[in-house]
């Protein structure tokens, strides 16, 4: 028999807190959405792959929505699609698009990593403010990176732009003081997943392996997952403003162990 007391079941999608993660297709932000699913949260998986996102909704019960975080429109779509309150906001999107110096880079290049970064993160979280505020008590948690902490060397593209995303997290918390609408940031170091170090190398898989060459033990997506959860179910009163995650093989951004 049903009381008050007991849990609601989850299969009724009524009645879970809603989750919004972006970049959902693959790497932390599908690993997030599996977490976050673990939680007990409706998740809405959002990213440009439909079949990838369709896949991971019919595995964790969620919803998958079409979105490129660089168009207006379709961010826009997101917001229509989602249609009620939403507790938690993971603005996962994002990537490196280059490995070149500042005397080299192709400044499209940082403009596209600039794009997804930090307006992806802006166009998001303008068109999602109304639902996070509706729900009376929500969590954003933008991915940020170590490379938003530090320079290296051909990196200068990817650590501008994360180094904004860590910005905007805090000028949003200082500007939505007073609400019931927390804002963390999760930073980071070395995570070895299908794509990142792919991408950031064109397509070069030798160069992408060669990130992670000998290094015991690098971050998973799915321990970065982990963190995203943690935040997101602390009490309301709670608010984790920034967690940088490193593997133990990596005491600073260059200081990588390599067996
Ligand atoms: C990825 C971490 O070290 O490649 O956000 O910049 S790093």
């Amino acid at each position: 028999m049903t009381s008050a007391l007991t849990s609601p079941p989850t299969s009724d999608p009524a009645s879970r807190r809603v989750a919004v993660v972006t970049g959902a297709s693959s790497g932390i932000g599908a690993a997030t959405a599996r977490a976050l699913a673990g939680e007990g949260f409706r998740v809405v998986c959002a990213a440009r792959r439909t079949d990838r996102i369709e896949a991971l909704a019919a595995e964790i019960d969620g919803l998958a929505v079409a979105c490129d975080v660089t168009s207006a429109e379709s961010v826009a779509g997101l917001a229509a699609a989602v249609d009620g309150p939403v507790h938690v906001l993971v603005n996962n999107a994002g990537g490196a698009f280059d490995a070149a110096s500042v005397e080299e880079a192709d400044p499209e290049l940082w403009r596209a990593m600039y794009d997804v970064n930090v307006i992806g993160l802006l166009r998001v979280t303008q068109a999602l403010l109304p639902a996070l505020r509706e729900s009376g008590d929500a969590v954003i948690v933008n991915m940020g990176s170590t490379a938003g902490r530090v320079a290296y060397e051909n990196g200068g593209g990817y650590t501008a732009a994360k180094h904004g995303t860590q910005v905007v997290t805090e000028t949003l918390r200082l500007e939505l003081l007073g609400e019931p609408i927390r804002i963390s940031e999760v930073a980071p170091g070395l995570v070895k997943t299908d794509e990142f170090a792919l991408v950031r190398f064109g397509g070069d898989r030798a160069r992408a392996d060669a990130v992670y060459d000998g290094v015991p033990g690098p971050l998973l997506a799915a321990d970065v997952a982990d963190a995203v959860a943690w935040i997101a179910t602390r009490p309301s009163h709670v608010n984790i403003d920034e967690l940088v995650i490193r593997p133990r093989a990596q005491a600073a951004q260059h200081k990588l162990y390599r067996g």
